[in-house]
């Protein structure tokens, strides 16, 4: 065992020995992995790296800051009553040393409400070489110093996003294969330093490929994960997977309804995902607010008491959006953006109980109050 395993507490039995096979692993990332799903509450993703947060501000005109970024990020960790709905809240490496109005470190802050502070530790998506078409996220080199720090600061998950594209030719066995074994290393690295691994493979969306391609590859690259996660040791019960939603394309001529997508996704994840993972937490992936909720709704109806994992959301935009639209930068808007925040994570819990439904989406703000 290394030093990390010990630091963190799992010098206990290896999984996969057979031993307390009909118990829940106690470990404290066990724990904490079991804790981010629990309670009908899913994960906001805040983790978006700079050129990305300044993309979206500069779509609605706002200043391209680190104050703005800060500003915007305070009113999202100070929304009163946010922790009924969220359970962890992913950071990025600026945010997490960033602090609120008053002075508070945002990781305190969120810890303190009662949300688990993560951290994205990746280094972002570039070209596979000599693989047209495809990526292959960076991050790895002094990964397991980066942990330790991020450890320091108050994080206690980790989240890393690979991303697979769709197309003629893509993706190839090699870019799949090279993304599982990464995103298995940064697991491997993430279990050992004490964190909890959110391991993100997203199938993107753009495209005009059916719901059946998405399918084929999306279960296609959860059996690499998985076969990487088991081979480099990774615990199953230590974790949480973020994948995309089985779609069709964004082009594509037929568009399912929510419960075909449920379906298909369910179905999918059956096939590739053991039940020793804890939860499955969605990605959004730029599915408008609505459509995001009905469709993890609708796995939740569909499938209720059959699923061997918690099956609940980690989004970005289909939280954030609605939101950065109403604060547009200026903080005089920051009690009505909040409202708007919460009322969305609010709908994707209530997808997770399998109870939301249009009634919800009622455009009279008071009624969500
Ligand atoms: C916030 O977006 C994350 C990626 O950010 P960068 O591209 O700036 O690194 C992304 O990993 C996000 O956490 C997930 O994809 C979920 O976000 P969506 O918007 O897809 O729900």
């Amino acid at each position: 065992m290394t030093n990390g395993n010990k630091k963190c507490g799992r010098d206990y039995v290896r999984p996969g020995t057979g031993a307390n096979l009909s118990m829940k692993m106690q470990t404290p990332l066990a724990d904490t992995a079991r804790e981010l799903v629990a309670d009908d509450k899913g994960l906001l993703a805040m983790d978006e790296s700079n050129p990305t947060c300044d993309k979206r501000f500069a779509e609605l005109g706002i200043p391209q800051t680190e104050e703005r970024r800060r500003a915007y990020r305070d009113m999202i960790v100070t929304a009163p009553g946010l922790a009924e709905s969220i359970s962890g809240a992913i950071l990025y490496d600026e945010t997490i040393r960033q602090k609120t109005n008053d002075g508070r470190p945002f990781a305190e802050v969120l810890a303190d409400a009662g949300i688990v502070p993560g951290i994205k530790v990746d280094a972002g998506a570039t070209d596979l070489a000599g693989h047209p078409g495809e990526k292959v996220t960076e991050g790895l080199d002094k990964l397991r110093d980066r942990l330790a720090e991020y450890r320091g600061m108050g994080a206690r998950f980790a989240k890393w996003r690979a991303v697979i594209a769709l197309g003629d030719g893509i993706p190839t066995r090699t870019g799949i294969e090279i993304n599982a074994h990464t995103l298995a290393r940064y697991a491997a690295l993430c279990q050992e330093a004490g964190l909890v691994p959110v391991v993100e493979p997203e199938v993107l969306m753009e495209g005009d490929h059916s719901l059946k391609r998405c399918r084929e590859a999306t279960q296609e690259v959860l059996e690499a994960v998985f076969d990487q996660l088991s081979r480099q040791g990774v615990s199953l019960e230590e974790m949480l997977l973020k994948p995309n939603m089985v779609l069709p394309g964004l082009d594509a001529p037929d568009q399912e309804s929510a419960e075909a997508v449920a379906d298909v996704t369910v179905r999918t994840l059956l096939r590739t995902v053991p039940a020793a993972v804890p939860g499955i937490a969605f990605l959004s992936g730029g599915q408008p607010a609505q459509l995001a909720s009905a469709r993890l709704n609708a796995m939740n109806v569909r499938f209720r008491g059959r699923l061997p994992w918690a099956v609940t959301f980690s989004f970005s935009r289909a939280i954030q959006q609605p939101a950065l639209e109403i604060w547009r930068g200026d903080d005089a808007h920051a009690a009505a953006a909040q409202k708007a925040l919460l009322y969305r994570a609010r709908c994707n819990r209530a997808a997770r109980r399998g109870e939301y439904g249009e009634a919800m989406e009622n455009p009279d703000q008071s009624s969500r109050s």
